[in-house]
C-alpha cells in the first residue's frame, strides 16, 4: 500500500490516535512518531503518543526534550481513551507475548496503521495484509523515519526545523551513521529534507554520546573473566546495571564489534530495576542476521528481534528473578545468555 492510500484514509478518520511504539524507543521511533504526529496535525486528527517502555538513554531523552513531546506510557489502561491505534517503526508481530496477553485483541481491533522497516515473516505479512489496517513494511529501508519523511513530502506539508533534525537522526541512528544497511530511498527522500536540519541542535542532541557507565563496561569487559572469544564471535558480560544505565549496553556492542577479526558480537547485562536480562547483538557477518541471533536467542525465554546488523533482545528470568540480587543466580543467567549466543551461531562446546 502507498502513503497516498494512507494520507487518504486520514481524511476521514474518527477518534482520537494513539501513537505507538513497542519496545525500546529509539531515535528513529521517536522521530517517527513525531512526524507523524506533525501529519495528523495537519489533517486536524486528535492524537496522542502512548509508547510501550519509557525513554532511558539519555540522548534519546535529549531528543524528545528538543522535540517537545509528551509520551505517555502504555500500562494496565491499555488503549483507553484511544479509538484507533498508529504503529511506527514496529509491527503487531514484534509485539511481545506478554502485551500480546494483555492487549492483543484490543490492538487489533483499534489498528488503523503500520508504518514500519523491520522485517516480517512472508505468512504474518499477509495476514495482516488480510486486515483493515494499513500496512507499510519496507524492511529494505534503513529507516521508519524514511517512510514519514515520505508522509510529511506527499501530505504538501512543510519540513521544518525539528521535524527534519529529528528524521535524520533517526536515519542516522538506525543506519550507525550511514554505515549499514540504507538505500538510495532513504537517501533521495533525505535530499527532500536536508536543508531544513538544524546541525546545531543535533549536536547537542548526539554531542555527549558515551555515558560513563559505557566507559566503566568497556573496562570491565576488557578482562577475560567477563568476556569470552570463539571463533570470530564474542560474548561480553556487562554484569549489573539499572534502568538509567543500560544505555551502555548498545553503546559497548558498537564498540567492541570495531575489534579486529570479530564479526559478531553479543553484549548481555542485568537491568536490576526491572529484573531482566538486556542484550544487544551486532553482526557484520553474512550467515545469519543480527536479528535471527537476536530472536533465537531470547526464544522461548524473551522477545528479541532487530535488522540485519543490529539486533537486541529482553529475557525474563522466571523462577530465579526472586534470587536475581545474588551474584550466583546473576552469573547463571548471563551464562545460559551465552550459551545460548554460541549454540545459535554453531559455536557451541563439544563436551
Ligand atoms: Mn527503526
Amino acid at each position: 500500500m502507498k502513503t497516498s492510500d494512507f494520507l487518504g484514509r486520514l481524511k476521514d478518520l474518527d477518534g482520537r490516535v494513539s501513537i505507538t511504539a513497542f519496545g525500546n524507543p529509539d531515535p528513529d521511533a521517536i522521530a517517527s512518531a513525531f512526524a507523524l504526529g506533525k501529519v495528523f496535525d495537519h489533517y486536524g486528527l486528535d492524537f496522542g503518543y502512548l509508547f510501550e517502555s519509557q525513554i532511558n538513554r539519555p540522548e534519546n531523552q535529549l531528543l524528545v526534550n528538543y522535540l517537545g513531546m509528551s509520551i505517555d506510557l502504555l500500562g494496565q489502561q491499555g488503549f483507553d481513551g484511544y479509538e484507533q491505534v498508529a504503529l511506527i517503526d514496529c509491527n503487531p508481530d514484534r509485539v511481545s507475548e506478554e502485551w500480546r496477553k494483555n492487549l492483543r485483541s484490543e490492538l487489533d481491533k483499534k489498528l488503523f496503521s503500520v508504518q514500519d522497516h523491520h522485517p516480517v515473516a512472508e505468512d504474518k505479512l499477509e495476514k495482516l495484509k488480510t486486515g483493515s489496517a494499513f500496512i507499510d513494511i519496507r524492511p529494505e529501508l534503513g529507516a521508519c523515519s524514511t517512510i514519514l519523511a515520505e508522509c510529511i513530502s506527499e501530505s504538501e506539508l512543510e519540513f521544518d526545523g525539528p521535524t527534519a533534525t529529528g528524521l535524520f537522526y533517526g536515519l542516522h541512528s538506525d543506519t550507525n551513521g550511514l554505515l549499514r544497511s540504507f538505500t538510495t530511498y532513504d537517501v533521495e527522500q533525505l535530499r527532500n529534507y536536508v536543508e531544513y536540519i538544524d546541525m546545531e541542535a543535533l549536536k547537542d542532541i548526539v554531542g555527549g554520546l558515551m555515558t560513563s557507565e559505557t566507559f566503566k563496561v568497556i573496562h570491565r569487559v576488557t578482562d577475560e573473566d567477563f568476556c569470552e572469544v570463539r571463533g570470530t564471535y564474542k560474548f561480553a558480560n556487562a554484569g549489573t546495571l539499572t534502568s538509567k544505565t543500560s544505555s551502555a549496553i548498545p553503546q559497548v556492542a558498537d564498540f567492541l564489534l570495531k575489534e579486529e577479526g570479530i564479526e559478531g558480537i553479543v553484549v548481555a547485562g542485568i537491568d536490576l530495576d526491572n529484573n531482566i536480562v538486556l542484550g544487544s547483538v551486532r553482526y557484520s557477518g553474512s550467515r545469519y542476521t543480527a536479528e535471527q541471533i537476536a530472536a533465537k536467542i531470547a526464544k522461548g525465554v524473551g522477545s528479541g528481534g532487530g535488522h540485519v546488523e543490529m539486533g537486541g533482545f529482553q529475557i525474563q528470568p522466571g523462577v530465579l528473578s526472586d534470587t536475581i540480587n545474588r551474584e550466583s543466580t546473576q552469573n547463571a543467567l548471563i551464562e545460559s545468555v551465552k550459551e545460548r549466543f554460541f549454540n545459535v551461531v554453531g559455536k557451541k562446546l563439544e563436551k
